[in-house]
């Protein structure tokens, strides 16, 4: 299988984040892609390419004028030292009762921007998340092509971004644009298959009122998990979109035995909506050590993972999300890939 990857991808890197009250070293650091290049290359999953220039007007299909216009922005403002080289967190939020305008502050703009604490912007995170995006869009194009698997290995990860606010690490919705861009292609409709732990609430939001890309989650219930405010079974959709949203909430703990039913049963209602092409927001934070999730997949559960995501067998992009057990990211997403590759007739 074919990865695409740009190094610019590896330049975020802010020091440390808010992790439940106490400041740590930032999970989403740029090593996780540098172990799951290793993990390629030492398991010969296939060769690593770099994407093509990205057209900004690609990214404006779904993401607002005025967000991508922030982030450029705010990324430059940091570059530009006026507070010194500390990456950017917000720290002051509306209620949706407050409806003034945004604010010209930096820190007002990143309140109305950001839905959480935990998603620093550093003087290259525009640079990277761009270049993340561009590994989607490339790794889209290839898929629309050639019809073979592809890995674009994204990183920052994008499930949580919405069209104009970011946070859970994510800044652009890598899946989400490559669902665009096929459909902009001509592609016809597409589903996407989010199997990271934690609800992908950006790409629901996304295509929440449509019914030309089918989005189904499995994660960890809301009520326990972040990110809280989104992930719940009735959440099904909006206007045209009504039916082709799919949540499904897994309690704590949950292991591959309790997942693999209700993955199989998700996979039977993309089948129903025959779509043609499948992207799988992949998320290997469910393994039994990661350090800020309390699924229990083990390493082997991945392959298992990778031939359940095949049974469909219709034309499938990868999409990096999340997965912070360093030592093991990179065996546990080749696993997955592997698996995949050998089981699908394509
Ligand atoms: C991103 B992805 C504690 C607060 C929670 C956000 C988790 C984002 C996960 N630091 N942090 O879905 O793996
Ligand atoms: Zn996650």
């Amino acid at each position: 299988m074919q990865t695409v990857f740009s190094e610019t991808q590896l330049l975020h890197d802010p020091p440390h984040e808010l992790h439940c009250a106490q400041i740590v070293p930032y999970f989403e650091s740029p090593m996780r892609a540098e172990r799951i290049l290793e993990a390629i290359s030492r398991h010969g999953l296939g060769p690593i390419v770099e994407p093509n220039a990205l057209d900004p007007a690609t990214l404006r299909r779904v993401h607002s004028p005025d967000y991508v216009q922030f982030m450029e922005a705010v990324s430059k403002y940091v570059a530009s030292n006026k507070q010194g080289d500390a990456p950017l967190i917000p720290h002051t939020w509306r209620q949706p009762e407050m409806v003034s305008p945004v604010p010209d502050s930096v820190f007002g703009q990143l309140g109305h921007y950001a839905f959480d604490a935990g998603t620093p912007i550093t003087a290259e995170t525009w640079a990277a998340a761009a270049a993340s995006a561009s590994s989607a869009v490339t790794a889209a194009e290839f898929l629309f092509e050639q019809r073979l698997p592809v890995f674009a290995l994204c990183r920052p990860p994008g499930h949580h971004a919405a069209a104009g606010y970011y946070g859970g690490y994510c800044y652009l919705n890598n899946a989400a644009i490559a669902a665009q861009h096929l459909l902009d292609s001509g592609s016809g409709p597409v589903a996407i298959v989010d199997v990271d732990y934690h609800h992908g609430n950006g790409t629901q939001s996304i295509f929440y009122r449509r019914r030309d890309v089918l989005f189904a989650s499995l994660h960890a219930d809301p009520r326990q998990a972040y990110p809280y405010f989104s992930g719940h079974p009735h959440e099904t959709g909006e206007a045209e979109g009504v039916g082709y949203n799919i949540n499904v909430p897994l309690p704590p703990g949950s292991d591959w035995p309790t997942y693999a039913p209700l993955l199989r049963e998700v996979m039977l209602r993309i089948r129903e909506f025959q779509p043609k092409f499948l992207i799988v927001s992949l998320g290997v934070d469910t393994f039994e050590s990661d350090p800020i999730a309390d699924f229990r997949f083990s390493t082997d559960d991945f392959f298992s993972l990778g031939e359940e995501l095949a049974v469909l067998d219709q034309p499938t992009m990868f999409v990096m999300e999340g997965g912070y057990a360093i030592q093991q990211i990179g065996d546990n997403v080749v696993g997955t890939l592997k698996a995949f590759e050998r089981t699908s007739a394509l």
